[in-house]
């Protein structure tokens, strides 16, 4: 387990601030509510699975090898690199996580994420598709044009990193599902278990994590599909085997461990919708302008620099996609 000192935002008053109690605060009673909810997420870990990967780093999840091993690393794209700032190191990223389907602490999906089984993984497209169909994800990936990319992260609750993402575009993915013309929105859906994630015992959070991007957002080159980082197959607490990085949107827009993808002529409404309407939208592209209703959203902390930074429009990649919303003025584009 890493220790560490605890960042800003992570102090008890401003835990009341973070995602992670929208998702409890309705529910519990107040003060000690928190509490209670994060003791009983802590005690889904059992105590077996810590040995496995509670060394220094901790980066290591699981016991057996990954078949698309060997397939790493992949081609760095050198149209997608971060030159304002330094890459994060890899044990920061793979430790300092939100996966609230294995706990609200930063440190419990590293935790706990070893007991989710990734293989086999299969994953289906549905809904408004030629035909719908199922694909083994080790299938999938063979089929995909593979490339490693350099991404910014920006966290809604004010942390950012800077990462090596290995994976496919998810315009590939999408003209490998055949939407038929009508689809308008994919919507991602996470795996369910609450054999490995107990947390989805809570029947009033509206499992499983659900997101979604219009098809032409889907189809912008920098929505990209992750199967791994620096290097190597994705860690399970970063959500593995397959999960989508959107740079220019609030990290919750990335959803991790999909097993999903829904064409549909129908906005969806997702996992944070759902839990806070007048907190999290639809759409949640990064603007440093619009405040979330608790908090700024002018400045950034990268994480293990200690340094904040002022946040960009788009996080920095308004050149890519700023088009997709020119004519959405009415809509509530930053939340
Ligand atoms: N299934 C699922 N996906 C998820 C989340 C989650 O709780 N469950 N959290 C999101 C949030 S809030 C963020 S910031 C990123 C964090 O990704 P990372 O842990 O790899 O940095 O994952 C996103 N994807
Ligand atoms: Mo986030």
């Amino acid at each position: 387990m890493l220790i560490r000192v605890r960042k800003s935002w992570e102090m008890p008053e401003r835990l009341v601030t973070a995602e992670e109690l929208v998702m409890n605060r309705r529910h519990l009673l107040r003060g000690a509510g928190a509490l209670a909810i994060a003791g009983a997420l802590a005690g889904c870990d059992n105590g077996s699975q810590t040995s496995q990967n509670g060394g220094a780093g901790g980066i290591q999840t699981s016991a057996t090898p990954d078949p698309t091993a060997s397939m790493y690393p992949f081609k760095r794209n050198p149209a997608y690199v971060v030159t304002d700032r330094a890459m994060t190191p890899e044990t920061i990223v793979a430790s300092y996580n939100n996966y609230y389907e294995f706990g609200v602490e930063k440190d419990d999906p590293i935790r706990n994420a070893d007991r989710l089984p990734i293989r086999p993984w299969e994953i289906s497209f549905e809904g408004m598709v030629e035909k719908s169909f199922k694909t083994d994800f080790d299938t999938l990936i063979k089929a995909m044009p593979l490339e490693e990319r350099v991404y910014r992260h920006r966290c809604v609750e004010t942390w950012a990193f800077v990462a090596p993402w290995s994976g496919f575009s998810m315009k590939a993915l999408v003209d490998y599902a055949k939407p038929t013309p009508d689809a308008k929105y994919v919507v991602m859906k996470t795996w369910m278990n609450a054999d490995v994630a107990p947390a989805q015992n809570m029947v009033w959070v509206p499992w499983p994590y659900t997101e979604g991007l219009t098809v032409d957002e889907a189809r912008n080159e920098l929505a990209f599909m992750v199967t791994g980082m620096y290097g190597k197959p994705l860690p399970k607490q970063n959500g593995a085997p397959l999960r989508l990085v959107t740079p220019w949107k609030y990290g919750f827009k990335s959803t991790k461990g999909i097993q999903r993808f829904i064409f549909t002529d129908q906005r969806p409404k997702t996992y944070w919708m759902a839990l806070g309407p007048d907190e999290y939208g639809f759409w949640a592209n990064v603007n440093p302008q619009v405040p979330h209703p608790r908090w700024s959203q002018a400045t950034e902390e990268i994480l293990g620099t200690g340094e904040r930074v002022p946040t960009q429009l788009y996080n920095g990649y308004g050149a890519q996609v700023a088009s997709l919303y020119t004519n959405l003025a009415d809509e509530r584009l930053f939340m």
